[in-house]
């Protein structure tokens, strides 16, 4: 790879990594900011030695398949892989790397962010006030449900997961996680939080979930409608890793019967779709897959991302390279 590769970033990124990235490689920026149709990827795998996608962009293997022989190198700015192909870019011997643990934090105070805001019906309550229609106090009115001393099932127990789980621990919450792994005893000792081995039971017994897990073909629709099921009617859901974790569809049908109580979802299964009956109802707390928009998380992406290129450009194995086993 040549020092100065050429390097493709698919959206508009912090000036101060553009800038950064302008002095280093030979970079192509998206100015306006829009996000690339198909076409444009393809000419922009074609000539590229080094691709920045982010979670708005198809990797797939139509993409991957027309890719040029310069692309040695999809250094994603975001955590999530699953919009790229990673079996086909193995095949193609196109490195991937991803910028994990910057964006924990932020992450996992939107999650928090959430979980008080769904059972204390914070949007509703900010939506009565904006219409004109608060009538003052009462007794009776706009009454939620306590975070205190309610359970709380964690699916995926990471880097996410486990600072939610440190964040839930001070609002009084008891933890309970369902993941691939147990996690180390000494860290479930801190969290003083229960493993449940199966998922299927662990539903079954929360009053709120939070979905913590990457999306990769193992966790589609994890949560089907036939665990939602499992869920009790006076349960939340709140998700910030991806939409398709979840039916959508049956998670939106059991809200509007009111099956279970409410759900604070950052993530859609059809971004930027948003399914019209969930915008109609007032259980739910809705919101632009921005768990991670903090300026400082943004920077550190980019920061990563120009990390992990100038590494592989120099001939060394960049640090944050995904591994299509670990998914
Ligand atoms: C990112 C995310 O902003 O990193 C992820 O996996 O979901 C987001 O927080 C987005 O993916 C950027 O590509």
């Amino acid at each position: 790879m040549p020092i100065k590769p050429i390097v493709v970033v698919t959206r508009k990124l912090p000036d101060p990594i553009e800038t950064r990235m302008m002095e280093l490689f030979s970079c192509r920026l998206n100015h306006d900011d829009h996000p690339l149709g198909q076409a444009e990827l393809v000419e922009a795998v074609k000539t590229a030695d080094v691709l920045v996608p982010t979670v708005t962009d198809r990797i797939d293997a139509a993409v991957l398949s027309q890719a040029g022989p310069k692309l040695k190198l999809i250094a994603s700015f975001g955590t999530g892989v699953d919009h790229i192909d990673l079996a086909t870019a193995r095949q193609r011997a196109i490195t991937v790397t991803n910028t994990p643990g910057v964006l924990t934090e932020d992450t996992a105070d939107m999650t928090m962010a959430l979980i008080l805001a769904v059972p204390r019906r914070l949007a509703e309550g900010e939506r009565l006030v904006r219409a004109g229609a608060w009538k003052g106090w009462g007794p009776t009115t706009m009454l939620g449900h306590r975070i205190w001393g309610k359970r709380l099932g964690i699916i995926g127990m990471g880097r996410i997961g486990t600072a939610v789980a440190r964040r839930a621990r001070g609002f009084g919450v008891a933890v309970h996680y369902h993941n691939r792994r147990r996690v180390h005893a000494e860290l479930e000792a801190e969290l003083e939080a229960t493993y449940w081995e199966s998922l299927d039971q662990m539903l079954a017994r929360m009053d709120i979930i939070s979905i913590n897990c990457p999306h990769t073909p193992a966790t589609y629709h994890l949560l089907s409608a036939r665990r939602l099921a499992l869920l009790q009617k006076h349960a939340y859901i709140v998700n910030t890793s991806r939409g398709e974790v979840v039916d959508e569809s049956a998670l939106t049908r059991m809200l509007g019967r009111g099956e279970i109580a409410g759900a604070g979802l950052d993530v859609f299964e059809h971004e930027p779709a948003v399914n019209p009956k969930l915008l109609k109802l007032d259980n739910v707390v809705l919101l632009p897959h921005m768990g991670s928009a903090t300026i400082e998380g943004r920077i550190d992406m980019g920061e990563k991302v120009i990390i992990n290129i100038k590494t592989f450009a120099d001939g060394h194995k960049p640090p944050d390279r995904v591994l299509e086993t670990m998914f």
